[in-house]
């Protein structure tokens, strides 16, 4: 028996949390630690109780609902997130959570009673957060979220640990929400692919075979406020140019790198000068960047041709400069089998599919360290995505939500 997924039903809930967003941002805002991010949350929470899910929302802030299995003891997972990044669109991360809620309602309607218990995760905070902390719900639940991160502070000197706070929750008690993955057989996680690739083969399922690593940094330069009318250039000590020589260096070695190995990649997704003033010299200068890539060494190598860049900028100005680099998650290979099976799945729906790298993150990376993973991507319209443009037609979202229901109804049998 194959099933059908109900477009209205996966329409209005796409809807119903589209319209839980930040009102004062364009495009789709819902970011972690924000009002609009609880409410997505508990509105999670409500929709797995509403489908049938035992569901709760562990010390981590993931939303995690249980359908009990015949045998039970051994697990399914699948999932994603429901928060956005500033600006961004309505289906990154939310088709894999309102997939996996139609896929239990259909399993139901269908009588299709799981051996294996299959739980349902929205996970925590997948997007960068204003502290450059991503997967942070996947990282607890895996025991993998370095306590240093609490620390971190943003501009305000507020730190992470204060932030979950407003959030409802406490750092210290995060490592409850460690999950025991040693009675889980098998993640697939669906989500859009927010690259060009499908919709240019006309190709309706993505088979994920491995997901970037990334590596990213916080440079924070200082150097001395002066009246910009009045000192001389030789005399100026102007961190905000050591930033803007390093903001091209991150240029520089990423397209070296994807020179030798496509897929490498680095972005300075954020600048800020203090002050923010016409007529003075910028004392303070951070950066905000990352690298990716398909090969952990060459993140390491840049990492190193960075902080040096960043070093040699600062120290010809006089500036001093320090780079701070944050948890990096290497590159990981999702796992043959659970990809197999979730391959024989896209067949049998006579689906076509193509084999893709992942050159966004996902806390299905995360979780592949620990549980045998898949990912199975859904056609991005022109490849755009992060951005309000962000879409991908419901007939798409729907093969993409019967190709993850039977994979795991394959998965149930192994
Ligand atoms: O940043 C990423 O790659 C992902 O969309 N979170
Ligand atoms: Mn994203
Ligand atoms: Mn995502
Ligand atoms: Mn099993």
């Amino acid at each position: 028996m194959t099933v059908t997924p109900y477009l209205d039903r996966v329409e209005s809930e796409l809807k119903e949390l589209a319209d839980m967003v930040d009102a004062d941002q364009p495009g789709w805002t819902r970011q972690a630690m924000t009002e609009t991010d609880l409410a997505g949350r508990q509105w999670a929470l409500k929709r797995m109780r509403e489908v049938g899910l035992d569901a709760h929302i562990d010390e981590a802030g993931n939303v995690i609902g249980v359908l009990k299995g015949r045998r039970g003891g051994r697990q399914l997972m699948t999932g994603s997130h429901t928060d956005t990044v500033e600006a961004g669109g309505r289906f990154d991360g939310m088709i894999g959570v309102v997939g996996a809620l139609e896929a239990v309602r259909l399993l139901k309607e269908t009588g299709q009673q799981l051996d294996h218990d299959l739980v349902v995760v929205d996970f925590f905070n997948e997007e960068p957060n204003r502290f450059g902390l991503s997967c942070v719900g996947s990282r607890a639940m895996t025991g993998t979220l370095n306590p240093q991160a609490f620390g971190v502070t943003d501009e305000t000197g507020t730190s992470f640990a204060q932030s979950l706070q407003i959030a409802g929750i406490e750092a210290e008690a995060m490592h409850r929400s460690r999950w025991d993955f040693s009675r889980t057989d098998a993640f697939v996680e669906l989500h859009i692919e927010q690259g060009p690739r499908l919709e240019e083969m006309g190709t309706e399922i993505g088979m994920v075979t491995s997901i970037t690593g990334v590596s990213r940094f916080r440079a924070l330069f200082t150097g001395r406020r002066d009246h910009a009318g009045t000192t001389g250039m030789e005399a100026r000590v102007d961190a905000g140019c050591a930033a803007a020589g390093t903001v091209l260096a991150v240029e520089r070695i990423a397209e070296q790198g994807n020179s030798e190995l496509p897929g490498s990649k680095g972005t300075s997704g954020g600048v800020r000068f203090t002050p923010e003033a016409i007529n003075v010299v910028t004392e303070l200068a951070e950066i905000r960047g990352e690298f990716r890539s398909p090969q952990g060494s060459w993140l390491r190598e840049a990492e190193e041709q960075l902080s040096s860049a960043a070093a040699q900028e600062a120290a010809r100005r006089g500036v001093d400069v320090e780079v701070a680099w944050l948890p990096t998650q290497d590159p990981r290979p999702m796992n043959d089998q659970v990809v197999a099976h979730c391959r024989d799945a896209v067949d049998q729906l006579g689906l076509s599919r193509a084999e893709l790298f992942s050159g966004a993150e996902h806390d299905a990376a995360v979780i592949a360290d620990h549980v045998p993973t898949a990912m199975l991507f859904v056609p991005s319209h022109k490849g755009r995505s992060h951005c309000p443009e962000e879409w991908t037609d419901l007939g798409d979202i729907q093969k993409g939500i019967a190709a993850l229901t039977e994979s795991l109804i394959r998965l149930d049998r192994v």
